[in-house]
């Protein structure tokens, strides 16, 4: 079946990267069933052919109006798909849409009238915003990983920058990847406007938010690099939860070692 990916290497690369990280998600167990959401800004890599493509859906409404997305095009995990699925079939499991010039609606231009994630308004929101800040971010990542969403259950956990500095000190390399930490967005309903707001407040100040009980979301570069901030948190709270398991509480690395590395590697804290 003919795609738009074809003869477009560097769209190619974006959503083959974007199958590759949906393979990921799903290898690891943060992706049950239809769990997760991707969303890629690919409005850099499209080109004035794709520009002038019919939409092969109706007009949707986004529910929001987003003036910082007029004309931009997204690359969207669709509703109700899994990630394994879409590891395997990119474009029969997600679909590019473009966002109309009243930047409060779009349409589905590619490969198959695929309905994007019901995340959809609060990962543009979070697009939007990036934009607006002249980010280079492109993509943002929703997962469900098991050990930091089983940290989340502890109240005590859940103050700010209690498990950043938890994680951070388990292994040196997760301050240095993840060197913003870990935010918390305290429960709220799946898709709720609340859980939208709450999340982009904290992404000001973090690349990974915690959704309470729930699981993170994650914003950067492309969609490998927000899997790689994820990936380094939740590799520190298995090292917390294999110690916490052989029967002691982990030591972690010191104030002053983790200060020592927040110099040498020139982390922002
Ligand atoms: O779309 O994980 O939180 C599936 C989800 C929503
Ligand atoms: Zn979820």
């Amino acid at each position: 079946m003919k795609s738009i990916l074809d003869g477009r290497p560097p769209l190619q690369c974006e959503v083959e990267k974007t199958a590759e990280v949906a393979g990921y998600l799903w290898q690891n167990g943060w992706a049950e069933r239809n769990g997760g959401n991707i969303t890629v800004n690919v409005t850099d890599l499209v080109d004035e052919e794709v520009r002038r493509l019919p939409p092969i859906s109706d007009v949707k409404p986004i529910g929001i109006t987003l003036p910082s997305l007029r004309g931009c095009y997204f690359y969207c995990k669709g509703t109700g798909k899994r990630m394994r699925d879409l590891a395997r079939q990119p474009m029969q499991n997600g679909s590019i849409i473009r966002i109309l010039d009243d930047c409060a609606s779009y349409v589905i231009i590619a490969d198959q009238a695929v309905m994007p994630t019901s995340e959809l308004p609060s990962h543009l929101a979070v697009h939007a915003r990036l934009i607006e800040k002249g980010s280079p971010y492109k993509a943002t990542v929703h997962t469900h990983p098991i050990e930091l969403v089983a940290m989340s259950h502890n109240p005590s956990f859940l103050g700010k920058d209690v498990l950043t500095r938890l994680l951070w000190s388990m292994i040196p390399e997760t301050k240095a990847f993840c060197p913003l930490g870990l935010g918390i967005v305290r429960y709220a309903l799946p898709g709720s406007n609340g859980l939208a707001e709450a999340t982009l407040r904290e992404l000001e100040d973090y690349d990974v938010v915690m959704w309470e009980k729930h699981g993170v979301f994650a914003k950067g570069m492309d969609a490998m690099d927000a899997f790689d901030q994820i990936d380094v948190l939740s590799k520190s709270a298995k090292i917390y939860q294999s110690a916490k398991a052989m029967g002691f509480e982990p030591e972690g690395m010191s104030d002053a070692q983790m200060k020592e590395m927040s110099v040498a590697f020139n982390l922002p804290r």
